[in-house]
């Protein structure tokens, strides 16, 4: 269907910066990666000039264990894994203080669908981050967890965003959104949050006047119409609220889970889909290379393919790092600032509502 797209027709809509559908989306594939890589940067420079954005965060991931056994995933311990963990609300405290005394803006803070800790475990960490350090933003639930509560708890979605605010957490981040198409959500992760349920999460989230971001999974069984479709949705939701303030691509990483996908990306596609997430996702404002996914070194070209945002220094890491990345310790600031100055962009410290703190 996209070989009856002419290439040079598309190339010209998006200079035009005219919307593109979905079999034109698909089409973008069909493009070389230098055309592609031209057409996103020339989107991404005009929006952002060279800056490159990136926070000073600590990602703290309290708990691996889940009542859901998603097929990607390697974190997840079941409750007979010798390998389980739950962190006590001291623990993920003094976690939280420790970085913002050293200049974290931000925790990032994912979980596992723990059914045996509580509700008060996941709102009340957030009540004692947000008493003890006022100043630092709270990222927190995936729409999956909020799923899971609302689940666990006979609570309606709405009831467990309301408590998020009222705990603290100031964003979401866009994790559990894996990929939209059924048919493939079933296989890799039956039983999670349904793909209508994220987006409306999401759709509620705004409605509060809340920001969130938003992820896909790529790289394992998917196709490339199911990425597109997975944007489309995403930009129609887009639309409608306005509240999604990134994009980001998570590169699927390999070791130690079910889902056995024997061919991997090439660099040249994984470049090909930021692009394309620039190019289609017009409403969104920034498309993160989130770095412990992509590698460090692809991530610093992303910025040349249409990502303008690298993610943070993470500090420590455990859910991709549990399936192969290199992300278990983050990055140093130094060298994180270093490696996007000598890559020819200007690093730029953001806050997590993408504010302009410091040029490096
Ligand atoms: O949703 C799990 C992913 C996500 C694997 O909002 C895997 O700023 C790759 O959402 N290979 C959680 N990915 C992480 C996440 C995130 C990360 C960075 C920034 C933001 C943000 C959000 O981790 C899950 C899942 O899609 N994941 N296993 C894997 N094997």
């Amino acid at each position: 269907m996209s070989r009856m797209i002419d290439k040079s027709a598309l190339t010209q809509k998006v200079k035009n910066k005219e919307r593109l559908n979905r079999q034109e989306g698909v089409a973008l594939y069909d493009l070389d990666l230098y055309t592609l890589g031209a057409l996103a940067d020339a989107i991404r420079k005009s929006r952002y000039g060279t800056k490159s954005y990136f926070n000073i965060n600590r990602h703290i991931n309290p708990t691996n264990i889940c009542k859901d056994i998603c097929k990607f995933c390697a974190y997840s311990a079941s409750r007979k894994n010798p390998s389980q963990y739950t962190l006590s609300h001291e623990e993920i405290l003094n976690i939280a203080k420790n970085s913002y005394e050293h200049g974290a803006k931000e925790v990032h803070i994912v979980s596992a669908h723990n059914p045996e800790v509580g509700l008060e475990w996941y709102m009340g960490a957030f009540r004692k981050i947000k008493e003890a350090c006022p100043d630092l933003h709270i990222k927190a639930l995936t729409a999956a967890e909020v799923n899971f509560l609302s689940e666990e708890y006979r609570m309606s979605h709405d009831e467990v965003l309301d408590m998020m605010i009222n705990s603290g957490v100031d964003s979401m981040p866009g994790g559990g959104a894996e990929i939209f198409d059924e048919q493939v959500r079933d296989f890799i992760c039956k039983g999670k949050v349904t793909s209508e349920g994220w987006l409306d999460i999401h759709r509620k989230w705004h409605q509060r006047g809340r920001m969130s971001n938003a992820t896909m999974l790529f790289g394992h069984i998917e196709e490339r119409a199911h990425r597109i479709d997975h944007m489309i949705r995403l930009r129609d939701l887009q639309d409608e609220t306005g509240g999604f303030n990134a994009f980001i691509p998570l590169v699927y990483q390999r070791d130690n889970n079910f889902l056995k996908v024997k061919e991997f990306l090439t660099g040249q596609e994984i470049l090909k889909t930021y692009a394309i997430c620039r190019i289609l996702l017009d409403n969104i404002p920034h498309i993160k290379a989130y770095w412990a996914t992509s590698t460090v070194g692809l991530a610093l070209i992303a910025q040349e393919f249409g990502a303008d945002d690298l993610d943070g220094t993470i500090e420590k890491e455990s859910i991709q790092s549990a399936a192969g990345a290199a992300s278990s310790h983050g990055l140093k600031l130094d060298e994180f600032v270093g490696l996007i100055k000598n890559s020819g962009f200007e690093p730029i410290e953001r806050d997590s509502l993408y504010r302009e703190l410091k040029s490096y």
